[in-house]
Formats: structure tokens, sequence, C-alpha cells
């Protein structure tokens, strides 16, 4: 099987997905090779928290409908630390807002769209792998059910998440930039109503903790471990005993428990790839770079990318001009560094960190002290985690 397309998209996460799209609308074809199945793609438990630019694009794409009705809208988030919670009011201070809408139906609503509109999206494909980026007619080749398939293209997207193959592709172009963290999330889906009407991050001698929701019926909770963590020594017992520890008040108030649905470990991460372009392969989302998730970015942060691009391709198809195609990874790293910067700082804010002595202890206790107490402090936490403008 051969198919000629105008941007051959590998993966169908939120970056490939909203890059499709986006295309489709400006009359560009596009093509989407997928190593998972499509309900694979559909049920994976990741991300929750939409900026307010990621949330206008989706409803400016045709997509919010659903979003709206389901989607929870934040207007600001609780810091916890020594048994007390401090809010910081997103909306008072930016006048902006949050919402909580998981990324599994962000991808539900993608798909659909991309069907409706009779978009091409191969799943299951099998030993995806990318050529010809330096030439003007690069290739993606795999077997589509054992057959032999290519996708010829005149410029390939690498949207294929952190383990893709795309950014190894061109390993020799790029300078990595890297920081693996000491310590882990293990994180839950349990059938409980929230705790709290709003997000709680909470900082304790024993760890991270976060409170988090996907519906009125479901909560998603986070508890600091260590990167190695056996899963099978965390009983529902013990993760809720472990909860109630890190995130109790002076009130005495109790978390609302339930059954939990799913449970998982989660690695943390930062990682940058400069440039994010090579030839004719441009990599956008978890496949350029990776930030842990304290700040909530990750996918935000993948739609900004393939927004930019998408706006690069149109430009080049209009009028045959390639300057923003050519500034495509100069404009992305600025708002990724941005949001590294960010993420790194809310990380080190919030969890115990290995090796930390006394004073280091007191110097974090004094950040959280600051930020709850000073509004500049308070303007400036807002003003990043709603959301930095897009430029
Ligand atoms: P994805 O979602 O990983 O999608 C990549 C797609 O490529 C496919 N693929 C391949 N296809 C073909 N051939 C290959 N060789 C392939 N290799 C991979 C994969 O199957 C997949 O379908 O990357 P994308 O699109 O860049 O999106 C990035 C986001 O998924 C990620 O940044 C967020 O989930 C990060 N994240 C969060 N981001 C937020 O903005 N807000 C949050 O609240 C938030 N919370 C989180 C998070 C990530 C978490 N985990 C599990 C890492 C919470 C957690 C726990
Ligand atoms: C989530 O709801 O999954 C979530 C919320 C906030 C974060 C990370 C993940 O910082």
């Amino acid at each position: 099987m051969k198919i000629r397309t105008q941007v051959g998209i590998v993966g169908a996460g939120p970056a490939g997905l909203v890059l499709s799209h986006l295309l489709h609308r400006q009359g560009i074809h596009s093509v989407v090779v997928e190593g998972r199945s499509r309900q694979h793609c559909e049920q994976r438990v990741r991300a929750g928290v939409l900026e307010q630019g990621t949330v206008d694009l989706l409803v400016e794409m045709g997509l919010g409908e659903r979003m709206k009705r389901e989607g929870l809208i934040h207007d600001g988030v609780e810091i916890r630390f020594r048994e007390q919670g401090h809010r910081i009011d997103f909306k008072a201070l930016t006048g902006r807002g949050i919402t909580i809408y998981a990324q599994q139906e962000v991808v539900k609503d993608l798909i659909a769209a991309r069907l409706g509109a009779e978009g091409e999206m191969l799943f299951e494909a099998e030993g995806v792998s990318v050529h010809d980026f330096d030439s003007a007619t690069p290739k993606i080749r795999f077997h589509d059910y054992g057959e032999p398939s290519e996708v010829l293209c005149d410029f390939i997207a690498g949207c294929d998440g952190f383990h893709g193959v795309c950014r190894p592709s061109i390993e020799n172009a790029l300078t990595i930039y890297e920081r693996v963290f000491p310590f882990a999330w293990l994180g839950i889906l349990a059938a409980a109503p929230p705790s709290s009407s709003e997000l709680i991050y909470c900082y304790h001698d024993r760890g991270f903790a976060l409170h988090s929701m996907r519906t009125p019926e479901i909560t998603r909770w986070y508890l600091q471990c260590a990167p190695d963590e056996d899963l099978t020594q965390w009983s529902d017992e013990r993760i809720w005993e472990e909860l109630q520890t890190r995130l109790a008040t002076r009130d005495g108030h109790r978390l609302t428990e339930g059954p939990i649905l799913q449970k998982g470990i989660t690695g943390m991460r930062s990682f940058v790839a400069e440039p994010m372009q090579s030839g004719r392969l441009y990599l956008a989302g978890d496949a350029a770079h990776i930030v842990p998730p304290t700040g909530a970015k990750g996918l935000n942060l993948a739609v900004a990318d393939v927004r930019v691009l998408a706006a690069a391709f149109t430009e080049f198809y209009i009028s045959g001009n390639r300057e923003l195609l050519d500034r495509y990874s100069e404009t992305c790293l600025r708002r990724v560094w941005l949001v590294q910067r960010f993420s790194l700082w809310m990380t080190s804010l919030l969890h115990r960190i290995p090796g930390n002595d006394r004073f280091e202890e007191h110097r974090q206790l004094a950040d959280l002290d600051y930020l709850t107490s000073s509004r500049a402090a308070a303007q400036t936490f807002a003003e990043n985690y709603v959301g930095l403008p897009m430029s």
C-alpha cells in the first residue's frame, strides 16, 4: 500500500490529532500513522488540566461541545502545607481559569472529529520508521496488518511521544538537555466524589500529594513515591491511609474514599531536544520535550507546538514561503523553556527532595509561605499555571 499526502503525521496523541484537524481546516491533507489501537489511544489515563488557551483552540476547532458540557471550570487551586490550606484565586489574579477534562476525552473528541471529516488515520501500524526527510519526498514506512506500506509526503510531523521513533531518527542533529528526578508519582483513579471543589497541591514531611478529579463522581490522586516503587506493596487501604495522612488538616477534615479503579507509577523528568526540526521532519509535543507533571503542562505544551506548526504549514502551502517553518523550533522553544522553568520550580517547591538537609526544608517552607502570602508571588504563579499567552 502506498499513500500520498501533504503532511505525514506519526502518532495519534493530542499533538498528532490536533495538528491533523488544524491542517484539515486549512484544506491541507494529512495521514496519521499510529502504533496502538484506537481503543488504546482513547483509554490511556493521563492529563486532566487544560489551560484556557487550549480550551479556546479546541472550541475554535469545533471540538467544544462535550467539553463545555462535561468539563469542570476551576477558578483557583489550593496550596496545602503545615496542615493548612491557602487558596490561589486565578480568576481574581489573572481573569482566567483552567478546565478539568480528561486527556482521553480530548482524544476521543479529536478522533471522532477526524473520522467525521473522513480524515485518514491508520491504527495498529507495526514497525513504523521515517526516511528521506532531507529530500523533497520524505516517507513513513510500516506494516499495515502485515502488508508493507508507505506514506509519501511533503513533510513529516513527529508527534509520537517520548518513546517514539522520530526523535531517535534525527539524534545526530540534536542537543539533549535532561534532568531525571529521584522520585516519582503513584497515581490513582477512584470512584469517590471530590473531597474539595478544587485541586489541592500538598507539601508534607512524608512527600507531595495531589487531589484532582475527572468528574463529580471520579477523583484522581497522586502521591510522591520512589522511582522504583513496587506497586504491589500499595494496597487500597495503604494508599488511602497515606493520602489521609499527607492531606490532613488541623480541622480534622477527612477525604472521601471509594473503590480504586486504576493505579500507576509515573516517572519524573525534564527533557528538551534542540532543535525541534531537521530537514523536513518536525517534532512536536512529548517527542521533543517532557516536563514533570507538577505544573500540568505537557498536553498544553503539545497543543501550543502544533498550533505553531499548523500555521507554518499553512503559510507554506498558501505562499510557498518557508520562513515560519524555518523558525518553528525557535518559536516553540521559547515557550518550552518558560514552561520547563515553571514546572521545575513547582516540582522543587512541593516535593521532598531526597538528600535535602533541614536548611533546604526551611527554605522550601519559606517559599510556600511567600507564595501564599504575597499577592505578587501568587500572581506570578497564577499567570504561569493558567497558561502564558500565545505569542
Ligand atoms: P502522546 O500522548 O504520548 O502521544 C504519542 C502517540 O504516538 C504513538 N506512538 C507511535 N505511533 C507510531 N509509531 C511509533 N513508533 C510510536 N511511538 C509512539 C503513541 O501510541 C501515542 O498515541 O504525546 P503527545 O501527543 O505529544 O501528547 C503529550 C501528552 O500526552 C503529555 O504531555 C501529557 O499527558 C502530560 N501530562 C499532563 N499534561 C497536561 O497538560 N496537564 C496535565 O494535567 C498532565 N498530567 C501528564 C499528566 C502525564 C502523565 N503521565 C502518565 C506521563 C499526568 C500524568 C500522570
Ligand atoms: C491530573 O488531574 O491528572 C493532574 C492535575 C494536576 C497536575 C497533574 C495531573 O499537576
